[in-house]
């Protein structure tokens, strides 16, 4: 692939039409599509994830890289198969019941989709019910459950136990985060981990099994 550091440079400073111009003459130079998803965008991603871990980069910037990255996605996706778009693992996200704040969760939907996984978002305020449905109907090897207010919390709770009465429990990795959130209250409420940012979600996630890094 040509251009591969000018790609992941790019993606890493938000550089939107610049990603778009790099992606097209590789596309046109006959580049596979995965190549340039695999060494240019999610390597430009994952970078950013461990900035926004390590704190030199922050929320507005690593907004802007991933809209970026999104946009290149979007350039790539008519060219990857099926098998390619989703060769990792599947991811159902959300806010849970009665917390409408989505800032944080969207954030850690651009980073997973950046690191390959396929992500099903159901937006905010959704139920525990709602969940279960979702995980189903996408035959989900992750949950995602964000909540911002204290008053929130406990529905993650709920949720993790409609899942198990679903009798999901044991296919499900259970992911939570959200500023009010702690490795305590997830370990309390059986939650599988905690992420304290958006980064280190998708470090979190890549972990549950070895064939989603
Ligand atoms: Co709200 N709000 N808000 N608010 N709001 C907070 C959360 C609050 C702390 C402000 C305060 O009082 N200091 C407070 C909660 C207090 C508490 O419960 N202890 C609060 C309140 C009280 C309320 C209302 C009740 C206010 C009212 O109406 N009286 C109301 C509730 C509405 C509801 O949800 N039912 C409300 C409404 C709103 C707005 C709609 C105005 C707006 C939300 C807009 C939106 O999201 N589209 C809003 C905002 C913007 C905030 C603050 C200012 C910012 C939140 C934010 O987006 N942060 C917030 C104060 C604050 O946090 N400083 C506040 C940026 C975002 C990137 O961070 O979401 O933490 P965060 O996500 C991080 C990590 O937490 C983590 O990764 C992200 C990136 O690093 N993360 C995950 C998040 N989800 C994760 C999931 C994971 C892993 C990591 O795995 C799945």
């Amino acid at each position: 692939m040509d251009k591969t550091q000018e790609l992941i440079d790019a993606v890493i400073k938000g550089e939107e039409d610049k990603i778009k111009l790099i992606i097209m003459e590789n596309l046109s130079a006959g580049t596979p599509a995965k190549e340039i998803m695999d060494q240019g965008l999610i390597a430009g991603m994952n970078i950013v994830g461990e900035k926004m871990e390590s704190e030199e980069m922050f929320i507005p910037e690593v907004l802007m890289s991933a809209k970026a990255m999104s946009s290149g996605v979007e350039l790539l996706k008519p060219h990857l198969t099926e098998d390619e778009a989703s060769a990792s693992g599947k991811m159902v996200i959300g806010t849970v019941q009665g917390d409408l704040h989505d800032i944080g969760k969207n954030l850690v939907k651009m980073l997973m989709e950046g690191a390959g996984f396929t992500v099903f978002d159901l937006g905010t305020d959704v139920s525990p019910e709602a969940f279960v449905e979702a995980i189903k109907k996408n035959d989900a090897d992750i949950l995602g459950m964000s909540a911002l207010l204290t008053t929130t919390m406990p529905k993650m709770e709920e949720t993790i136990k409609a899942i198990s009465e679903a009798g999901l429990r044991d296919k499900i990795k259970i992911l939570i985060g959200g500023a009010p959130v702690t490795d305590e209250f997830s370990d309390k409420i059986g939650a599988d981990g905690y992420g304290p940012d958006a980064g280190s979600a998708v470090r979190i996630a890549k972990n549950f099994a070895p064939d989603y890094s």
